[in-house]
């Protein structure tokens, strides 16, 4: 969708609330380690039929030269290095209790309202987008808006990787036929619950993160920092290659809620190549729908899954490798933060642009999905 002169839509303020605590790779092998060398001595026999695999070791080298993954924040690191737990530990809630997502996406909210220079008074819209809401009603969007006091209306929504960006996209579109006038989309990004920390193909990929951003018409923006939106694009092609099976459906279905497809699981080679080009020619036919070029853009804020198809996408994308500078990494530290990874590297990464500047938002991977918004800094 690309914005007419006359609706102009702006995002005028982002916020980041990165967890307290952190795991390195080597705290992580380390106690992955001493997991599948007891599960492989208490299953010794059965190993020895045949009957069950044994489990193979990580590796923190493979981790980093697989996916340019150092290190991840999570909510907390309570439950997850114990070799007999293996998950971390959330303590139950009580229903008057603020939830743990709209906790975080509070504090993520607050920072994106200071930025853009709004009070609750001034939105109208609260959008939670994300890989998982952790119940299905009431919507964690809307205990938030009633968190900050904001009136108007909230939802929730899904869309794994590109959750944030689909997120972006309905504000934008609400924006645009006047349904609301100020919007907040927020990623409370809370995946720790859902890693497999028993598998080592999966154990390393995500940490805990949460992100919001303000967007309203440009009337009202008095931000000093704030971005038109050019226009957005999205696509969707169905692949089971990255699934979970988590969901309501599993009581009545008589298996256990916790097995193994339960939780996120992939063919993660399968969809580094299937996706890379998909990703990489969205975004040239997105760019070359608004008469620009690659090089026109000064930066790509990308979803951060893997360090190795960030480098794909974007030589796909120019023809060439192209530096750091111009596609800002933050996987080293976060990980994979479900559909957030993209919004934590525009927060980072964008105050020096100049005014005329074109960056381009863009996630990519589980449906498959790829979401794209081209802006200029206003
Ligand atoms: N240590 C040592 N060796 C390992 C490890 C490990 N930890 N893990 C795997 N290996 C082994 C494999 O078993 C394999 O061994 P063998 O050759 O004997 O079979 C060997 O290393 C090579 O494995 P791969 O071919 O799988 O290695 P890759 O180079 O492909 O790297 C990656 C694996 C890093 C997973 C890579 O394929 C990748 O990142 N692909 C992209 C995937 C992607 O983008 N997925 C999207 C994820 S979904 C998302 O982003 C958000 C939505 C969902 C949120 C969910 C939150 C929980």
């Amino acid at each position: 969708m690309t914005a007419s002169l006359s609706t102009k839509i702006v995002i005028s303020g982002s916020g980041l609330w990165t967890p307290p605590e952190a795991i390195t790779n080597d705290e992580l092998v380390e106690s992955y380690n001493a997991y599948a060398e007891k599960f492989n001595s208490d299953h010794a026999a059965d190993i020895a039929s045949g009957k069950i695999k044994e489990k193979s070791l990580s590796s923190a080298r493979f981790i980093e030269k697989a996916s340019g993954i150092k290190a991840r924040y999570v909510y907390t690191r309570e439950g997850i290095l114990d070799i007999n737990r293996m998950r971390p530990k959330f303590p139950e809630r009580k229903d008057e209790e603020l939830s743990y997502q709209a906790e975080i996406g509070v504090l993520a909210a607050k920072m994106a309202m200071s930025a853009a220079g709004k009070t609750a008074a001034d939105i109208d819209a609260v959008i939670v987008a994300g890989a998982y809401t952790q119940r299905p009603y009431p919507a964690i969007a809307i205990e938030i808006q009633h968190e900050l006091g904001i009136e108007g209306f909230g939802f929730d929504m899904l869309g794994a990787c590109s959750a944030a960006t689909f997120g972006l996209h309905r504000a934008y579109d609400s924006l645009v036929s006047g349904s609301s006038k100020c919007v907040l989309a927020v990623n409370p990004e809370l995946v720790t619950p859902q890693v497999n920390f028993c598998d080592r193909d999966n154990h390393f990929i995500f940490g805990d993160v949460s992100t919001a951003i303000i967007m309203e018409r440009s009337e009202t923006c008095t931000s000093p920092n704030s971005y038109d939106i050019l226009s957005t694009k999205a696509l969707t092609q169905f692949s089971s290659n990255i699934r979970s099976n988590f969901g309501h459906m599993s009581y009545a279905n008589d298996v256990d809620p916790f097995g193994w497809d339960k939780l996120f699981h992939q063919s993660g080679r399968i969809v580094f190549k299937e996706v890379s080009p998909i990703a990489a020619k969205i975004m040239s036919d997105h760019l070359t729908s608004l008469g620009l070029k690659p090089w026109d853009v000064k930066r790509f804020w990308l979803h951060q899954a893997n360090i190795n198809m960030n480098n794909m996408v974007i030589k796909q994308l120019f023809g060439e490798e192209v530096g750091e500078k111009i596609i800002p990494t933050i996987l080293d530290r976060y990980a994979n933060t479900g559909s957030a990874g993209s919004i934590v590297a525009f927060h980072l990464y964008n105050d020096d642009l100049k005014s005329g500047d074109i960056g381009m938002i863009c996630s990519f991977g589980a449906g498959y999905s790829v979401g794209s918004l081209v802006l200029r800094k206003r």
